[in-house]
């Protein structure tokens, strides 16, 4: 008798091998990245005991609402993991709110702008060219929520934001949320410096802590929910090595603030919550509690050492006086070598692994003067600063010195072979790039 459940056995043979067109492209991706250097500073690697959450049955169940006040039955492990996640969240950043169920830092944005704002209102922010995420574009979630941007004055030598000019701004226009953070982040922002104007014109501190969240967690950066700001928002796989998902974080006694965050969060932006990256994220926070100082501080001095070793090579590498940067972001001027497209374009080709970024005057949004280099992913791997000069004699023999991409990509994947095993986690050691065959091939 016929398998009820095939539609069609001539379909069938087809989409096993689509399937496993899918399995092996992604297998091809995993060798490739351990072969390749990864510089990209919004990226990182998962902990094994993390990623083995993102394919535990979590994933396959529902849970709106708060731990012990669910819209559904069955949830009672769930509770206990959210639970968890949260006392973990509130502990690593010493707040009092934590809310872990927007699923990205681009809804976590959301969920406070629903929250803080109404259509119509004026939030300062940055300019994209300065570094700004396109959240606060009016093309990203500030147009969704139709408000309308106050830019910062930007200090371009100093990479921050410009405090005399800014406090001027920020009187006369008087916004009612004022967002600090970028994705372009090499140094803190003065909020501190700015809080009284903040307080002044009635102004609530929104920061975005996507990018830094691993160092502020590991105490290597600023703190800005003990600087002035109500709510911290960010997604969690960047500097802070979790899963990709979104929190949010809030040090305010002001219950209509917490209420608002808590049900922009559900039902505003989340009807379900990614309950596996949920788990995955609580065993990245217990993570970075054990092992997040030491990290952060390595993060921190490989882009400081990478900088230097560019910098050394003749690359234009911007912050020079303030040392390039204070955190895991390095920005490379790259007129004289192409541009930021055609550079990135010949750095992939090679084996190494940027994105083009605009930069402070950049006029023209597809023609970025400048490539963006981040250290998270080659410190997880266990890189230091000696490897970070390795990483510029490579750039250099590339971009200055005339070599052939496909001789730099051996030397680039030779190099790398020695650094594939996950550091500053549990399972240390577990290969970093592993692709887990749970089930073999489907019948073809
Ligand atoms: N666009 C990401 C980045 O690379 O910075 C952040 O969302």
């Amino acid at each position: 008798m016929a398998d009820p459940s095939i539609n069609d056995r001539a379909v069938e043979g087809d989409m096993a091998r689509t399937v496993e067109q899918v399995r092996d492209a992604v297998r091809r991706h995993s060798a490739r990245f351990e072969r390749a250097i990864p510089l990209i500073a919004s990226e990182n690697l998962l902990s094994p005991y993390a990623k083995e959450l993102l394919v535990s049955d979590f994933h396959s169940r529902y849970a709106e609402g708060l731990p012990g006040e669910r819209y559904y039955e069955g949830n009672e492990q769930v509770d206990e993991v959210e639970t968890l996640c949260l006392d973990l969240a509130r502990r690593l950043f010493r707040c009092s709110f934590a809310d872990v169920r927007p699923i990205s830092g681009t809804v976590a944005n959301l969920a406070v702008l629903k929250a803080l704002a109404e259509p119509g209102d004026l939030v300062g922010t940055c300019r994209l060219a300065d570094g700004a995420h396109i959240s606060s574009a009016s093309f990203g979630a500030f147009g969704l929520r139709s408000v309308k941007p106050v830019y910062y004055a930007w200090d371009s030598e100093r990479m921050t934001i410009d405090v005399p000019k800014t406090k001027e701004i920020l009187r006369s226009v008087r916004p009612k949320l004022c967002l600090f953070g970028l994705s372009l982040f090499l140094f803190p922002l003065p909020i501190s410096e700015l809080s009284s104007t903040l307080e002044e014109v009635g102004a609530r501190g929104w920061y975005d802590g996507a990018h830094v969240l691993g160092l502020i967690a590991g105490g290597e950066f600023q703190d800005p929910l003990h600087e002035g700001c109500v709510v911290l928002s960010a997604s969690t796989h960047k500097t802070l090595p979790g899963p990709q998902h979104g929190i949010l974080l809030g040090n305010t006694d002001d219950p209509e603030v917490v209420k608002r965050l808590t049900s922009a969060a559900f039902p505003g932006v989340t009807s379900n919550h990614h309950l596996h990256t949920m788990a995955a994220l609580a065993v990245s926070l217990a993570e970075h509690l054990a092992f997040g100082r030491a990290y952060a501080r390595q993060v921190i001095a490989n882009a400081k050492a990478l900088g230097a070793a560019l910098h050394a090579r003749g690359f234009d590498v911007l912050g020079e006086p303030l040392g390039f940067t204070a955190s895991h972001t390095l920005a490379v001027r790259v007129t004289r070598e192409g541009g930021g497209e055609e550079v990135a374009r010949k750095l992939a080709a090679a084996g190494i692994i940027t994105n083009k970024n605009l930069l402070p005057g950049d006029t023209s949004p597809k023609h970025p003067g400048g490539i963006r280099l981040g250290t998270p992913e080659v410190t997880r791997v266990g890189m230091g600063e000696k490897e970070m000069v390795r990483i510029a004699e490579l750039m250099d023999d590339l971009l200055h010195r005339g070599r052939d991409p496909a001789a730099v990509a051996q030397d680039a994947a030779a190099f790398k072979l020695g650094y594939t095993g996950l550091r500053y986690c549990f399972g240390a050691g577990e290969a970093a790039y592993r692709y887990y065959d749970l089930v073999g091939h489907p019948p073809a």
